[in-house]
C-alpha cells in the first residue's frame, strides 16, 4: 500500500537522522536535581532565542501553556482568550479544571485581535466581577489558518493589557513560522509577552517538547507548577538533544513549507466550489472549505480512502498543514487527489 501524503498536522513530522542521532549520544542527568546538561543548554538558548531570563522544558505545549496560566493567575480570576485560541477550545477545558480561571473570549476573524477587542471586555472593579488578570495571544493563530501578528501589533496588544494590569502569554507553538514569515526575529514577537511557550515537536520536527520562556522569577514558580502536572522529567537530555537539533537546523528551512502551503492553497482555489481565502494562507497551513462538495468529516474520510490525510476542524472546513515530510511533489499529488474528488471519484 502507497503511504499516505500526511497534512493533518506539523506534528506528524519525524526527527531528522542528526536528531536520533543526538538523542542516542546526548549526556544526560536527572532533571528534576536540575542535574541534565543537555537540558540546561536547550533551556539557555530557547530564553536566548526569545529574549527571556530562564526557560523550563515541557513535554507537550498543552502542560507549558496551563502552567503559564496556573503561573499567572489565581482561582476565581478571569482569562482573557480568543474565541478559537488553542489555551481556551484545544486543552480539554485545562483553565477551568486546573487555574479555576474562567475564560472570557473576543473574536478575531483573521486571528489578529485588536487593542479594542480587549480593551472592550475589560470591567470596572466591582464585586460582581471576577478580576482580569491575564492576556492569552496565539501566533501564528491555528484555527485562523495559521495566520501572523505583526510586531507592531503585538506591542499595541501587550500595551493594553498592561495598560490594565493584565499579563500577557503568547501561546507561540509556531512562533517561528510567524518569525520567517515576517522576515523578523522570533525575539521581537516575545518582547511583548511576559512569557511565551513555543513547540519544538511541530514544524520543526523534534518528536517530543516544548519551551516555556520568561522571567527567571516566572520560570522558577512555574517549575513547580510543572512538578503538579507531572511534568518533572529525569533523563530528559534525550528529548532536548533532539530540540537543540530543531533549533540549530530546522528554523531557516519553515520558509519552504510556507511556500508548499501556498501552491496548496493556490491549486485548492482552483478548485471550485472548494473555497480558500488566500489572504490568509501566511505560514503552513491551510483552511479549505469544502461544505459544497461534503460535510468537512465525510470529504476528509473520503480523502483519507484516497491516500491523503487531512483534519476536518469543524462541519464545513478541512485543514492541510504542511511540513518537513512532505515536499513539492507530494502537494501536486494531494491536489490531484482532491481534484478527482471533487469533480468524481479517484485513487492515490
Ligand atoms: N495543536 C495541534 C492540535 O492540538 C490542534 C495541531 O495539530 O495543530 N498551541 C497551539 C497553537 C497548537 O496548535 C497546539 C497543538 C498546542 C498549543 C498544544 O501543543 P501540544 O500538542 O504539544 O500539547
Amino acid at each position: 500500500m502507497v503511504k499516505p501524503i500526511d497534512l493533518r498536522s506539523d506534528t506528524v513530522t519525524t526527527p531528522t537522522p542528526a536528531m536520533r542521532r543526538a538523542m542516542a549520544e546526548a549526556e544526560v542527568g536527572d532533571d528534576v536535581y536540575g542535574e541534565d546538561p543537555t537540558v540546561r543548554r536547550l533551556e539557555e538558548r530557547a530564553a536566548q532565542l526569545m529574549g527571556k531570563e530562564a526557560a523550563l522544558l515541557f513535554p507537550s505545549g498543552t502542560m507549558a501553556n496551563q502552567a503559564a496560566i496556573l503561573t499567572h493567575t489565581q482561582r476565581g480570576q478571569e482569562v482573557l482568550a480568543e474565541a478559537r485560541s488553542h489555551v481556551y477550545g484545544s486543552e480539554a477545558g485545562g483553565m477551568a479544571v486546573l487555574a479555576g480561571c474562567q475564560p472570557r473570549l473576543f473574536y478575531a476573524p483573521d486571528g489578529v485581535p485588536r487593542p479594542e477587542d480587549i480593551e472592550a471586555l475589560l470591567r470596572p472593579d466591582d464585586e460582581h466581577y471576577p478580576p482580569t488578570s491575564l492576556l492569552c495571544l496565539e501566533n501564528t493563530h491555528n484555527m485562523a489558518g495559521g495566520t501572523v501578528i505583526p510586531v507592531d501589533r503585538m506591542q499595541a496588544l501587550a500595551a493594553a493589557a498592561r495598560r490594565h494590569g493584565l499579563a500577557v502569554h503568547l501561546d507561540g507553538a509556531r512562533i517561528f513560522n510567524a518569525a520567517v514569515a515576517l522576515g523578523v526575529d522570533a525575539r521581537d514577537l516575545a518582547a511583548p509577552a511576559d512569557s511565551v511557550m513555543f513547540s519544538l515537536s511541530k514544524g520543526l520536527g523534534a518528536p517530543i517538547g516544548s519551551m516555556l520562556c520568561g522571567s527567571g522569577e516566572f520560570i522558577a514558580r512555574a517549575r513547580r507548577w510543572r512538578k503538579l502536572l507531572g511534568g518533572g522529567m529525569r533523563q530528559a537530555g534525550v528529548i532536548a538533544a533532539a530540540g537543540l537539533v530543531a533549533l540549530d537546523e530546522m528554523i531557516h528551512r519553515l520558509a519552504d513549507d510556507h511556500a508548499n502551503a501556498r501552491r496548496l492553497a493556490e491549486g485548492l482555489a482552483d478548485l471550485p466550489p472548494l473555497q480558500v481565502d488566500l489572504d490568509l494562507v501566511q505560514t503552513n497551513i491551510v483552511m479549505c472549505d469544502v461544505s459544497a462538495v461534503a460535510p468537512a468529516p465525510e470529504f476528509s474520510r473520503r480523502l483519507a480512502e484516497a491516500g491523503v490525510l487531512a483534519l476536518d476542524v469543524d462541519r464545513r472546513r478541512v485543514r492541510f498543514v504542511t511540513h518537513k515530510d512532505v515536499n513539492r511533489d507530494d502537494i501536486d499529488r494531494a491536489l490531484a487527489v482532491i481534484a478527482g474528488l471533487v469533480r468524481g471519484p479517484v485513487r492515490a
